[in-house]
């Protein structure tokens, strides 16, 4: 594995063509719409270039690729955007693992898969690197470009909430605003709109929520039934919702993948760090979201997890400072009663 900069990069994609983009598994906004928005940007360059993904990709994100038709060529060069390890292509493209011939990646725990390497791990989204290649290609970035890039960087960001978001990634943001598209319309899909079926299985999955360590883990379990029953997409939304809950540092959600299989997210404040949770398990993400596999029964799973925090908890002296109860307390008001 070679590391290269964003110049490189371009100049390898400038002299390649029938490229192949691959996005991860249980693909999300930052996967997809790198994806999209290179391929836009090759093609507009007279390339041939698709993407794929290995997974069901859902509904909410047909926009990121509307006017992009298959076209019929044998690949020639291989490009994997957001993806960290190979294992994340899934089963259906596993075997593109060890052919990929650039990554594109924000992810410190790049397993270094590919035979080139573009990996800026202070972007919030694959897409600000893809941002800034697309602009050292020369290619004018039009609507269709400017949402995709959009959807990865506001995706990836928690509409720019999370602590990843830089100036950097309003920058991009603003320069894309310039450019003018429905951002509104993209944040009410991908933020706000919530189908019937996931408000259901939020209220289901809330109810079977588990607190642990004095309230400082909160976990969820989706069983495979309630998996089954729903649209992939709307599963994604139910990891951050034990974080959510106040006094807690960890969030954890349980997917159960097989009986004796589950696929863990991991959601954390700044204080602890989700991806070395994850490590711990063999797994691995970002500070504050990361994840891993693990096997066993739930209760074997949970026991390992719980250790695992607690490892990092006891490794991690940073104060508790995300959950500082802003509410007053008792003492508090009687305080300020005495000084009335
Ligand atoms: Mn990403």
């Amino acid at each position: 594995m070679i590391r290269i900069t964003r110049n490189d990069a371009a100049d390898i994609l400038k002299s390649a063509d029938k490229i192949l983009i691959l996005t991860h598994q249980s693909p999300d906004g930052d996967t997809l719409g790198s994806g999209y928005a290179i391929c836009r940007a090759l093609r507009s360059l007279n390339k041939q270039a698709n993407v794929i993904c290995g997974d069901f990709v859902p509904a909410k994100y047909d926009y990121l690729s509307e006017g992009i038709d298959i076209q019929d060529f044998e690949p020639e060069f291989i490009l994997a955007v957001d993806i960290a390890d190979p294992k994340l292509l899934g089963k259906n493209l596993s075997h593109y693992g060890d052919k990929v011939d650039l990554c594109i990646d924000h992810h410190g725990s790049n397993t270094g898969y590919a035979k080139k390497l573009l990996l800026d791990d202070t972007c919030a989204a694959c897409a600000e690197i893809i941002y800034d290649i697309i602009n050292i290609l020369g290619v004018e970035i039009d609507k269709c470009i400017a949402e995709c890039i959009y959807t990865g960087i506001s995706t990836d960001t928690g509409c720019f909430r999370y602590s990843n978001t830089t100036a950097n990634s309003h920058f991009i943001v603003a320069k894309l605003m310039q450019i003018g598209f429905n951002y509104f319309r993209i944040n009410r899909r991908m933020f706000e709109i919530k189908s019937r079926e996931r408000i259901e299985m939020e209220m289901r999955a809330l109810e079977g929520m588990e607190y642990f360590l004095d309230g400082k883990v909160a976990i969820i379990t989706l069983t495979k039934d309630m998996i089954n029953n729903s649209d992939p997409g709307e599963l994604e939304g139910i990891t951050p919702l034990p974080r959510q809950v106040e006094g807690v540092r960890c969030g954890i959600t349980l997917k159960q993948h097989d009986d004796n299989v589950y696929r863990i997210s991991v959601r954390t404040g700044h204080d602890l760090d989700a991806s070395k949770i994850c490590a711990r398990l063999g797994g691995g993400g970002h500070k504050c979201a990361a994840g891993c596999s693990v096997r066993g029964t739930r209760d074997e799973v949970i026991d390992k997890l719980l250790n695992a925090v607690k490892d990092e908890m006891s490794a991690c002296l940073k104060p508790d400072e995300d959950n500082i109860i802003c509410r007053p307390t008792i003492d508090d008001i009687q305080g300020m009663d005495e000084l009335a």
